[in-house]
């Protein structure tokens, strides 16, 4: 974070040069024109006229609309939370917001607030103010902050934290009690959470702001317009109360917000502000009738918004609120003795309330044992590594449960099992259903499978190359279809995957034995072919290597040849590069200053996180103020090469080359050291670029400034048009995408070894929709993978010629290293001729 600072003190710097630069060129031509002042004078009028005349009817517009469609706007950063109020007493008519009470306690925190920010020798510099806008029961205010970033400091906004924000309110200058009509207050507990600012309202506004009392009889409201359509620009906030120990649900039975819920969203939170660390849910795009939304609140209060800010308006919503007893929302768990049953969270099929924990112990008799299936499954929460579920989980025999998890199934290992339940304040979600039985260890299965977890499947299950059991034990021992392959372990593979060069059966016996018989060709992708089709000028071997290993023969050019400048064609693999001069012309050695990697690097054997210079080519793309958002390659000092479906999108912002910041060098972000950032001058997207089947996804970013290139920062290769990856091979794939699917993006740059799959097989596995613009790579059995966030990045792979050259661009693919879902890369060698056509490279 420092650094930050550092460079942002370096570049006003600069800019001071720049200033002295053109006021000492003015004196010189002040003294020249000194000279000539009679002789041109009128001259210079003439032309004065002349020029602002052809400027004003030719280019005014067009120079206006560049300026604003390349505006970069200040940064407006909300924080909201609540505070408690130590010693003041509760008083309804704190409810009021028109009331004298209210004002008066309101606008004594505010000047509080102010006070300790200003104070602040951060925060200070950009604080806007502050509102307190409601009170409840306890006695808790709810307020926000703002902050106003210009222009010019807006490198600044990733050191806004709600950690900071606390600090300053917690820790600031010491502000006395407050007192209030006679009573002595301290502000207890605060929290602060950065807020959408389109969710700040003030406490006094009437436009689309409703005070809702909820009652146990269910009273309705809906979202402006319902059923026609709300309007774009809507803030909507509907506050909704009830009497002590009392929760409130609200059920949507009609929900049609839009899609993208960047625009269009509705957010529900458990508190009185739009504090995310209280958020229950947020919501956008159609529900069915069949699933509505149903939240409930942890207490008596609660808070719905509703943001419309796309050009595309739906009906929006009904709602329909009431109070339920405290004691329904907070009843689970129990002792459960029956052989069987069915255990839900609180409220199913509604979201579970915030801040609730359950048990229940399932007891069945001695000498029999306890199998749980979940039929529903579904603790989805931002920010949580399903690995650790830190925040709300279902633990099970000491491992905590969280996340989505399609098929969860257990056996207890005596007969009792417990099973815990735990949500914690912020984001709820449908939760679980599941159900439980008893079963006798000796026979646990009557005319099923029974899988050696002690889960029963269905016979017709067993070897059908699907792990069923989760534990592999209906796929062993198997006796193979005729379509499939028989693995040296007792696994049962699809005969498509044999000799693909991916480990499909798990002890190689899949690639074993694909070499071909003395009198045949190997193609690259271990295709067999007849001798006699290699170097006939045809491509037979599905990847082109039977005419990519040819002996110099001018006057035969293929699409697999390498194309000297002088219009020579070169039959050799991979012939660019390669130290070895092949054409006459040496354009073939032309340009190789890519590829390497200056550091010496200790390779950590098993580590994920990058080395520094491990990918000198890699680079993370900011987007204005959200941080980095996709990745990109070095291909020259003044290029990038990247995704177009980072910038095609619906939001018109991410198009322009001015909301994006190019951070060279970095490994970890926020870490500047060493580290060239550098502003977009153009972005180029692959005319072609289709948003929907994701073909030609392919940008080319221009710089602002060249790079300088150093040990951390270094251009990769790009092949020739005719340079084979062959299937099997293995590249690396970087970035600081999500660590699993629907996780955080990394601090630190990742790495992971993935192999480059046959396209056959990938066309299969990808349903179809792979066009020859496409590379799949990864492990059909999943587990390695890129994932959201290291789009656009490279897909590196090391050639014998020591240098490292660019196969593949980070694009789709289904979810994030799930088995039979390989990550989808844009070809490089398909697109080659098209940055050769924008970049002149
Ligand atoms: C994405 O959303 C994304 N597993 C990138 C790569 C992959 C999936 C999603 C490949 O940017």
């Amino acid at each position: 974070m420092n650094s930050a600072r550092y460079e942002y003190g370096g570049r006003n710097g600069h800019h001071h040069e720049q200033i002295d630069f053109l006021s000492n060129k003015e004196k010189t031509s002040k003294k020249k024109t000194g000279v000539l002042v009679g002789v041109f004078a009128g001259l210079l009028v003439l032309l004065a006229v002349a020029a602002f005349l052809i400027w004003y009817f030719v280019f005014k517009d067009a120079a206006s609309n560049a300026t604003i469609s390349k505006q970069v706007k200040p940064a407006t950063l909300v924080f909201s939370g609540h505070m408690k109020l130590e010693g003041a007493k509760y008083d309804q008519a704190l409810e009021n917001t028109d009331g004298s009470q209210f004002k008066e306690l309101a606008s004594k925190l505010e000047a509080t607030f102010a006070e300790k920010y200003k104070n602040d020798e951060f925060l200070g510099n950009y604080y806007t103010k502050s509102m307190v806008t409601a009170f409840s029961e306890g006695v808790i205010a709810y307020y926000w902050s703002q902050f106003d970033v210009p222009v010019n400091d807006l490198e600044i906004v990733p050191e806004f934290s709600e950690e900071r924000v606390l600090e300053v309110l917690e820790n600031g200058v010491e502000v006395k009690r407050i007192v209030v009509r006679a009573q002595q207050i301290q502000i207890g507990e605060i929290t602060a959470s950065l807020t959408d600012p389109r969710m700040a309202r003030k406490p006094t506004a009437t436009d689309c702001f409703f005070r809702l009392e909820a009652e146990e009889k269910p009273k309705r409201f809906t979202s402006p317009g319902y059923p026609a359509l709300y309007p774009a620009g809507s803030r909507c906030q509907w506050q909704i109360r009830a009497s002590v120990n009392k929760a409130i649900t609200v059920k949507f039975p009609f929900f049609h917000v839009e899609d993208d819920c960047t625009d269009d969203f509705v957010s529900i939170y458990d508190s009185l502000s739009p504090d995310d660390s209280q958020a229950i849910t947020e919501k956008c795009g159609q529900r069915p009738p069949s699933n509505p939304l149903e939240v409930t609140s942890s207490g008596n209060i609660m808070l719905i918004n509703l943001i419309t800010d796309s050009t595309i308006q739906r009906p929006g919503f009904e709602a329909v609120y009431k109070a339920i007893p405290l004691s329904e929302v907070k009843s689970c768990g129990g002792v459960l003795s029956n052989n069987n049953g069915v255990i839900t969270t609180p409220l199913h099929p509604g979201f579970y309330p915030p801040a609730v924990d359950c048990r229940w112990t399932i007891k069945v008799p001695t000498g029999q044992k306890v199998r749980i299936k979940f039929t529903l499954f579904r603790m989805k929460e931002p920010g949580v590594d399903t690995r650790v579920c830190h925040k709300d989980y279902v633990e099970i025999m000491g491992t905590k449960y969280c996340g989505e998890m399609p098929s969860l199934a257990l056996t207890s290992s005596e007969n009792i099992l417990d099973v815990m339940f735990h949500s914690d304040e912020s984001f709820t979600d449908k939760g679980f259903s599941a159900e439980y039985s008893a079963y006798d260890p000796k026979n646990p299965c009557p005319n099923q499978f029974a899988c050696n977890s002690g889960m029963c499947i269905s016979k017709d299950r067993k070897c059908d190359g699907w792990n069923d059991c989760g534990d592999m034990s209906d796929e062993m021992k198997c006796k193979c279809a005729k379509d499939q392959f028989s693995c040296a372990n007792g696994l049962c593979k699809p005969t498509l995957w044999v000799c693909d060069r991916v480990n499909d059966c798990g002890d190689w016996s899949d690639e074993n034995e694909c070499g071909c018989e003395d009198n045949e060709f190997t193609c690259g992708n271990g295709q067999c072919m007849p001798q006699d089709v290699v170097c006939d000028s045809k491509k037979d071997c599905e990847d082109g290597s039977d005419e990519a290993s040819c002996k110099v023969s001018t006057g035969v050019c293929t699409d697999y040849s390498f194309k000297c400048q002088n219009k020579e064609c070169v039959n050799k693999l991979n012939a660019e590069c390669d130290r070895v001069n092949d054409c006459a012309d040496h354009s073939d050695e032309a340009l190789c200053d890519c590829g390497t990697r200056p550091y010496k690097l200790n390779r950590i054997v098993g580590g994920q996180n990058a080395e520094l210079g491990e990918w000198p080519w890699q680079v993370s793309l900011h987007f204005t103020t959200s941080g980095h958002v996709c990745g990109a390659s070095i291909i020259s000092e003044k290029w990038l090469l990247s995704a177009a479906h980072c910038f095609v999108t619906s939001n018109d912002m991410y198009h322009i080359a001015a909301s994006w910041q190019t951070y060279s060098g970095m490994q970890t972000q926020f870490k500047y050291d060493n580290v060239e950032r550098r502003g977009v001058k153009k972005v180029v997207s692959h005319p072609d670029y289709n948003r929907m089947t994701f073909d030609y996804d392919i940008a080319l970013l221009e710089l602002s400034e060249p790079l300088q290139f150093s040990n951390t920062i270094q251009p990769i290769c790009l092949p020739s048009s005719s340079h084979v990856f062959p299937a099997g091979m293995s590249c690396w794939v970087t970035g600081w995408g999500a660590l699993r699917e629907g996780g955080q993006k990394s601090q630190m740059l990742q790495k992971a070894s993935v192999k480059i799959i046959n396209d056959t097989v990938c066309n299969e596995v990808t349903e179809g929709q792979l066009t020859s613009r496409m590379l799949c790579s990864g492990f059909l059995l999943g587990g390695v993978d890129a994932c959201q966030g290291d789009s656009g990045g490279p897909l590196a792979c090391f050639e014998e010629s020591g240098k490292w050259f660019q196969a593949g661009i980070v694009s789709w693919g289904e979810g994030c290293a799930r088995r039979n879902k390989p990550g989808v890369y844009s070809r490089v060698t398909k697109l080659r001729d098209w940055i050769k056509k924008e970049t002149g490279i």
